[in-house]
């Protein structure tokens, strides 16, 4: 057995006092802890909540971060309003004589503090974090009560306007430091007070210059010293440096250290983030007591932006490539966790991408970290989007907000620049028609711009200022084109307006008016719906294939196009857009990955023309796994593409070769037999490997294949279930049944279709059903609808939807259906001559927009069935159609 040491009383009366020394050192310093648990939630208004008496019994018990906002998903009315937050909060008695700093890291879109029904501030502003001074509200060892009003109605706070949910609630983390009474400024606009650049930077040499500011909260001066240590990436130190402070009571001391040149500094890129750590340290002079602390990463990197040579990076010019990315995940809204954001983070460096624009808005600390660390270049702005209202405290909001997301996020190394407005004159111009409407709204976003130019320019120097502006020349033309450094353009040629070439189009004749304009494509993209697929796809039918069409048009123009800086696809993610309708309502569909981060096809082909170190190899169309088709003879020809960086595919079904194809654009597509229910589809692609010689890489997937005969007879009839997504070139799978509804196809002798009519859509929501895109589409005037089938019983299965209603689209969606016509529809329904509905009106019988079925059996007698619409009213109309055998 081993002997316990006991320490001899002598022993112990010289340890206790080294214990106490030790933990005395470390009790002084700064100290900081979320309190993100434990809190009660009311959503509505609640102004007694202030008292520390009240009792929040029945309020809801809730964690941080919280958003109130999930209706969003369902409703385009979401709740906007007030929200109360509270808690109790014992703060230990050992943080006696100390600061005690509460900071919000974001309270949307302003928040009022309490404790002990004492008002501590305010903040306005939704995605900047604030920190309040709360030690004279405080008492030590016992519970302070803490209320927190928080409100997402306001209109005086950016953002107004926009094209995503305005999510309200304390939707970050919550902090509370406590520090001695001499610390780093760290009320500073959310910031932690310290502010790292590096003023000289090349591959020889480069400084690193470090500003802030030290607050003496004592009643007496102080002696300080304060000591910057720089650790190389390896963890040596490059650079100390250490100065002797003096601060009377109270006040404020600035300090400015500049290192002295590092040489041959390890070059921050986003193919190898080097990082080097800078360590701030605040001693008591006499005790050497270290009384605040703070750690920063740098790197050095220096770029340009250029108009005829794009960007630059470290001298050479580089691609910006890149995505805008919203933060919200459905069905949780904003509340995301830290992990959460750094695997949005993970996947879109996994894809290849070097730049994020963190978009509409100043997004969580997690993932600027994540910019720093996994090398992601970075543009982050300020919500102001669509108009600028008049709203008194609006512009000073504005300013507020710009000064906070430049120092709370200005040591981040990724961030090149800062943004503040996004399609400024998209709502202008819709809204103010006349000249002399417009012109003061002109005028105020003008001096707008101009005044947060100057804001930028005086926080910071060392990135440049940007703007977002839609595909139109007069951003040019009012002069907001030459305020900041560089333009985005928002560009959509192909999807809201117009076809795909106008993209380079627009772009060359914008560089031809304004070659010293650098420009960065800050948006484009199309949206997809993963039920909707298509053969002939083209824009807004939200097929998987249009949005991979629209894409392989965009990527090699950015990527061919020198004097293009770059581009930021729109957007990483299906995000949330509460007043959005289109396929799948309140969602923006045009993510390279789902609302929960399963990765599109489209996320490969990125992924095969971004990355170039590693085998890409993915078949497209992938999440299309109940396919069908009209089969005249056996098998069925259907398309199937590969995504893959490799020179060369095989394509293989069942294991039986199709033979080998070269890959253009990352592509290769193949005809492929489908004639089997189940179908195993393979491609195999040689990569050769430095180390390991050729390597083969291989990708599969299980479809199922449900063919329909084009010519109807006795022999392939059983177990017929021919359903078709009237009006529509789209193949449409139900995520509830998984039949899939086929396009639609004109009536021919021996087969089946439809008979007259031009096919018509609708983005509007439709009510009572889950397939809204199976109504959303249908034939307008159709005349009858005809299928040679023989003898027997049937069920015959008509959907209806009456779409022709005006439909208020939100002024900022670009709505191709305004203007569409107004007007009741009433027809009769005849089947083999048997009037079934007379005088029929779909509107009237349940609403436009809703979704109606009805259901008939009959027995053929004729050899075929033959349908007819005879119009009462309007027009007829047909949004799909389904045929099963009975017996
Ligand atoms: C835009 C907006 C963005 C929208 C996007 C779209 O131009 O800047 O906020 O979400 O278009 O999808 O329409
Ligand atoms: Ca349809």
């Amino acid at each position: 057995m081993r002997k316990k040491k006991i320490f001899p009383a002598r022993k112990l009366r010289i340890l206790i006092p080294i214990i106490l020394f030790l933990s005395q050192t470390v009790c002084a310093q700064h100290e900081s802890k979320t309190i993100n648990d434990g809190w009660k939630f009311h959503k509505g208004e609640c102004e007694a909540a202030v008292s520390t008496a009240y009792d929040d019994s029945t309020w809801n018990s809730i964690h941080l971060p919280h958003t109130w906002n999930t209706d969003a998903y369902v409703e385009k009315k979401y709740y906007q309003g007030t929200g109360w937050y509270r808690r109790m909060l014992t703060l230990p008695q050992s943080w006696k004589g100390k600061q005690i700093f509460l900071k919000l890291d974001a309270a949307s879109k302003a928040a009022t503090i309490h404790i002990n029904g004492k008002n501590v501030g305010e903040h306005a502003g939704g995605y900047t974090a604030s920190t309040f001074d709360i030690t004279p509200f405080c008492t030590f060892g016992t519970p302070n009560s803490l209320a927190i009003r928080v409100d997402n109605a306001r209109q005086d706070i950016p953002p107004i306007s926009g094209d995503f949910t305005f999510f309200g609630g304390i939707y970050r983390d919550v902090w509370l430091t406590a520090v001695p009474k001499q610390h780093f400024h760290l009320t500073n606009h959310g910031s932690d007070g310290i502010f790292i650049s590096t003023p000289q930077v090349s591959q020889e040499k480069g400084t690193i210059l470090i500003r802030g500011e030290v607050k003496n909260d004592a009643n007496q001066k102080a002696s300080l010293e304060l000591e910057h240590t720089v650790y190389n990436p390896d963890g040596s130190i490059a650079h100390t440096k250490k100065q002797s402070i003096q601060i009377k009571a109270g006040e404020l001391y600035s300090f400015r250290t500049e290192t002295a040149p590092i040489p041959s500094p390890k070059l921050w890129t986003p193919e190898t983030p080097h990082l080097y750590r800078v360590e701030s340290i605040l001693r008591d002079k006499k005790t050497k007591t270290i009384l605040d602390h703070s750690n920063h990463h740098t790197g050095f990197r220096w770029f340009n932006f250029d108009g005829e040579q794009g960007f630059c990076l470290n001298g050479k010019p580089y691609k910006l490539r890149g995505i805008c990315r919203h933060q919200d995940q459905k069905p949780i809204g904003v509340a995301l966790t830290d992990e959460m954001h750094r695997r949005d983070m993970k996947l879109m460096k996994e894809m290849g991408a070097n730049f994020i624009r963190i978009s509409h808005y100043p997004q969580d600390d997690a993932l600027l970290e994540m910019c720093d660390k996994l090398g992601m270049l970075a543009w982050e702005e300020i919500p102001i989007i669509d108009i600028v209202p008049d709203t008194p405290g609006y512009a000073e909001n504005c300013e507020r907000n710009l000064r906070e997301m430049i120092r709370q996020h200005y040591n981040h190394p990724s961030i090149i620049t800062w943004g503040y407005m996004n399609e400024i004159l998209l709502v202008t111009q819709r809204r103010y028609k006349k000249e002399e409407e417009l012109k003061p709204v002109l005028e105020r976003t003008l001096a707008l711009a101009k005044r947060l130019e100057d804001v930028l320019k005086e926080e910071d120097t060392t990135r440049v200022s940007t703007m977002a502006f839609h595909g139109s020349n007069s951003y040019n033309e009012v002069g907001l084109g030459s305020i900041t450094d560089i333009v985005g353009w928002n560009l959509y040629q192909g999807w809201y307006g117009g076809d795909l070439t106008g993209f380079e189009r627009f772009l060359t004749e914008q560089h031809q008016k304004y070659p010293s304009h650098p420009m960065i494509v800050s948006e484009y993209g199309a949206g997809s719906d993963r039920r909707l697929h298509s053969l002939q796809p083209h824009a807004f039918d939200f097929s998987i294939e249009y949005q991979q069409k629209y894409l392989e048009h965009y990527l090699p123009v950015l990527e061919e196009t020198p004097y293009i800086c770059g581009g930021t696809h729109w957007n990483f993610i299906d995000f949330s857009s509460a007043l959005r309708d289109e396929s799948m309502p309140r969602i923006n569909n045009k993510g390279l990955v789902y609302a929960d981060r399963t990765p599109k096809d489209v996320y490969y082909y990125y992924k095969a023309a971004w990355r170039h170190d590693i085998p890409v190899l993915h078949i497209a169309s992938r999440d299309w796994t109940h396919r069908a088709g009209v089969q005249g003879e056996a098998p069925v020809m259907l398309p199937v593409k590969v995504y893959t960086n490799l020179p060369e595919v095989e394509l293989f079904i069942d294991g039986k070769s199709l033979g080998k194809q070269k890959a253009t654009n990352y592509t290769a597509t193949f005809e492929v037999p489908f004639s089997r229910k189940e179908h195993f589809v393979s491609a195999k692609a040689e990569n050769k490997e430095a180390t390991t010689g050729i390597r083969i890489i291989e990708d599969g997937i299980r479809l199922n294949f449900t063919p329909t005969p084009m010519m109807l007879n006795e022999t392939n009839l059983r177990g017929l279930e021919l359903a078709v997504n009237v009006g529509s070139h789209c193949f449409y799978t139900s995520d509830e049944s998984q039949l899939t509804w086929l396009p639609d196809q004109s009536y021919t002798e021996g087969s089946w279709g439809y008979i007259g009519g031009e096919s018509k859509s609708s983005q509007g929501q439709i009510q009572n059903t889950n397939d809204g895109p199976l109504f959303q589409t249908l034939r307008s005037g159709i005349e009858g609808y005809r299928f040679d089938v023989p003898n027997g019983d049937y069920e015959i299965e008509f959907l209806f939807t009456d779409i022709f209603r005006e439909n208020a689209a939100a002024v900022y969606l670009l709505d191709r259906n305004s203007g569409a016509e107004s007007r009741e529809n009433r027809f009769s329904i005849i089947i083999n001559d048997v009037v079934v509905e007379e005088d029929f009106s779909p509107c009237r019988e349940s609403d436009y927009f809703q979704a109606l079925r009805k259901r008939y059996n009959i027995t053929n007698f004729r050899n075929k069935i033959e349908i007819h619409f005879p119009v009462r009213n309007g027009k007829s109309l047909l949004n799909g159609i389904k045929l099963r055998k009975l017996y």
